[in-house]
């Protein structure tokens, strides 16, 4: 069983910048959490991180037949990036949407996720927590083939 983690921009300066928005806990920190729950759960995960929108979709293509499921945190894509979409949509494989801060209670334009309706469902506001839910959807999805 193997899940793939992409991130978006910014996402590492997680930790570095704006800790009173983000929190102190760094990219490598939530990939460390991931990585000792995935092995716990006897699950193998590949984490990446990308500021460029071409070369997540590169990966969201390159998944299929690699991986059952992607857990996705597209940052600001998330709300902007009909390419992601497109990306999600095409590849075929379940996809779950993960944010760390509740994105629907912050500004407006924050609100809409252009990719939600070609995900499998959305994981928000839990911080760090977010990812490990995300991995636990990931796995729900994969056993009980939904
Ligand atoms: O809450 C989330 O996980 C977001 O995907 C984070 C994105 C934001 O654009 C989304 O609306 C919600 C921002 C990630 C950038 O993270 C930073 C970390 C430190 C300093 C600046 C940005």
């Amino acid at each position: 069983m193997k899940i793939l983690f992409l991130n978006g921009p910014n996402l590492n300066l997680l930790g570095t910048r704006e800790p009173e928005v983000y929190g102190r806990t760094t990219l490598a920190d939530i990939e460390a959490e991931v990585r000792s729950k995935a092995k716990l759960m006897q699950v193998e995960v590949e984490f990446r991180q990308s500021n460029q929108e071409g070369e997540l979709v590169n990966w969201i293509q390159d998944a299929k037949g690699k991986f059952q499921v992607i857990v996705i945190n597209a940052a600001a894509y998330s709300h902007t990036s009909i390419a992601l979409r497109d990306a999600i949509s095409a590849v075929g494989l379940p996809t779950i949407e993960i944010h760390l801060s509740n994105i629907h209670a912050r500004e407006e334009f924050r609100h809409k996720s252009l990719i939600a309706s070609v995900c499998r469902g959305q994981i928000c506001g839990f911080g760090s927590k977010s990812y490990i839910l995300g991995l636990e959807s990931a796995i729900y999805v994969i056993e009980s083939n939904k």
